[in-house]
């Protein structure tokens, strides 16, 4: 019986150790530092005439970002005040719909710095043009050395005429999978 007992404690942490290497191997740092679905307005995109809130098109809940761009078009998206970053990157996740989108998507993000100029970083989403169903995407900012982000404010630059729809935007510290997105 006291065999049995010890069998079962003994697999029981084998699993637990087994569940924690896993997770270490998947993500490393993986907090959350911010995150929008769309579900409600904000003024961030209200006054772009090209931004709006679709309540069809979703990727997860009631609400969407929809941008339709005759042109080059930049939409704010969040605004994340008072961060702490622990990481030496910063991580965007998102789900993007495109129709005819003629080329990539650029995801800004300007960075407060503790003691520094703020920093513009822009990268391209190669995958997030022409005309693709709702897809996973993963972009990452690496930070430079003693860099101390206050705030973080992201936006879409959509450089030519297409539609595309956002949902689900997640700004980590760190990076949170490695098995999604373009890069
Ligand atoms: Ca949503």
């Amino acid at each position: 019986m006291n065999g049995r007992v010890t069998i079962s404690v003994l697999s029981a942490a084998m699993l637990l150790l087994i569940m924690i290497g896993t997770a270490c191997t998947d993500g490393g740092v993986s907090v959350e530092i911010a995150r929008s679905g769309f579900e409600t307005e904000s003024d961030l995109w209200r006054e772009n005439p090209s931004a709006n809130i679709d309540s069809e098109m979703v990727h997860e809940g009631v609400g969407s970002l929809f941008v339709f761009a005759t042109g080059l078009v930049k939409v704010p998206i969040m605004d994340v005040p008072n961060v702490s970053v622990v990481g030496d990157s910063l991580t965007v996740t998102l789900w993007a719909r495109t129709q005819i989108l003629q080329e990539s998507t650029v995801l800004e993000m300007l960075i407060d710095r503790e003691g520094l100029d703020p920093r513009l970083a822009q990268v391209r989403m190669n995958d997030v043009r022409r005309t693709t169903p709702w897809s996973p995407v993963q972009i990452a900012f690496h930070l430079v050395p003693d860099e101390h982000p206050t705030r973080l404010r992201l936006a879409l630059i959509v450089p030519q005429p297409g539609k595309l729809w956002i949902d689900d935007v997640v700004i980590w510290d760190g990076a949170p999978r490695t098995d999604a997105g373009t890069e």
